[in-house]
């Protein structure tokens, strides 16, 4: 009799690390992953066993150039959707946000803005940077400081948290796995959350935004989806690509956010049925894209807990999420 068995998702495959890497690895703390196996303490970071060899190598040996734009943010804090408004912003003058084909309707923004330490150092591989156009728009989820201009897009924790939650359960449906929220909320709080501290993250660069307006925008999805056109326009001047008189008499401002907008995205083909190549499906990228999700799942414990935690973490920093 044979039995037939198929191979995890790439995503789930664990076995490529390098003897050295894991060697570092044995020597770190390590906490129960929220996808894979385990997360690893490293240099304060709580980061996936699959991406730690990428994230050396991206730290090691990425160089920046003056003219790059790197996007950053926790993971499930709408990275998504910051690539999606600046891919066609920054290259307007290449493909028209009026033109047929226009490069998001044929591909995931992912595949357009890659990740840094996930897609183009993963496994610690040599980038091919020749195909870029200057300038390189990059992602990274890494604390990263640059000398080039950094966009931070922040969303509340609570939204972050269940849109997490979510989103590695769907990943791990494959290993009829899921984790519970409780047991996924006391990691969280903990700080044990995918390139957590949470608060760390967004506090780091927060204040970096303060310490350097010109390098580092800081942007909260609440308040881009409340005005997302003021927020487009102030992306367009922190980038010195503002839109020009005629442009805004074209609408293209408008017409980018309409582009981008959850309903429209979430209908392509390309975002209901492709697959990036490290195996997540597209469409998991696109769930709700709501503000205040997380009142359907927190009890009251819950939001008490997270609130302490907030008030702690942030107090005396200025910064202030908004829920609702
Ligand atoms: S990742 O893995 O870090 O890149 O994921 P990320 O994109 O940060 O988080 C996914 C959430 O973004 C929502 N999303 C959008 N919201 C508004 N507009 C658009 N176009 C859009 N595209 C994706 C997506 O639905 C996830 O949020 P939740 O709350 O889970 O719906």
């Amino acid at each position: 009799m044979t039995t037939s068995q198929t191979s995890p998702p790439k995503y789930l495959q664990e076995n490529t690390l390098s003897e050295e890497c894991k060697k570092l690895l044995s020597t770190l703390p390590k906490e129960k992953g929220w996808i894979g196996s385990y997360m690893y303490n490293y240099q304060g970071c709580w980061i996936p066993t699959k991406f730690i060899q990428g994230t050396i190598a991206f730290q090691q040996q990425f160089e920046a150039e003056d003219s790059d734009i790197v996007l950053v943010t926790t993971p499930k804090s709408e990275t998504t959707w910051l690539k999606l408004l600046l891919f066609p912003m920054v290259n307007r003058m290449k493909h028209s946000i009026f033109e047929q084909n226009h490069p998001l309707t044929v591909e995931n923004p992912h595949v357009l803005v890659p990740f840094l330490e996930h897609t183009l150092y993963f496994d610690g591989r040599v980038p091919e940077f020749s195909s870029f156009t200057s300038p390189r728009l990059l992602a990274t989820h890494m604390s990263f400081a640059s000398r080039t201009k950094l966009v931070y897009l922040c969303r509340n924790p609570k939204d972050t948290f269940i849109s997490m939650w979510h989103f590695a359960n769907n990943l791990r449906v494959h290993q009829k796995d899921t984790n519970s929220i409780e047991e996924m909320f006391d990691l969280f709080c903990k700080g044990v959350s995918i390139y957590g501290p949470i608060w760390d993250h967004v506090l780091d660069y927060w204040k970096q935004s303060i310490e350097k307006p010109n390098k580092v925008l800081f942007l909260m999805y609440e308040e881009v989806k409340e005005k997302p056109k003021v927020q487009l326009q102030r992306l367009a001047e922190f980038l010195e690509c503002p839109f020009s008189t005629e442009e805004e008499n074209c609408g293209v401002a408008d017409e980018i956010l309409r582009m981008c907008s959850f309903e429209n995205l979430s209908k392509l083909e390309v975002n209901k049925k492709k697959t990036l190549p490290s195996g997540e499906e597209n469409k998991a990228f696109f769930r709700k894209g709501e503000i205040g999700d997380w009142k359907n799942y927190f009890t009251e414990e819950m939001n008490q807990k997270h609130n302490h935690i907030i008030e702690q973490k942030f107090q005396g920093s200025g910064l202030k999420f908004s829920y609702i």
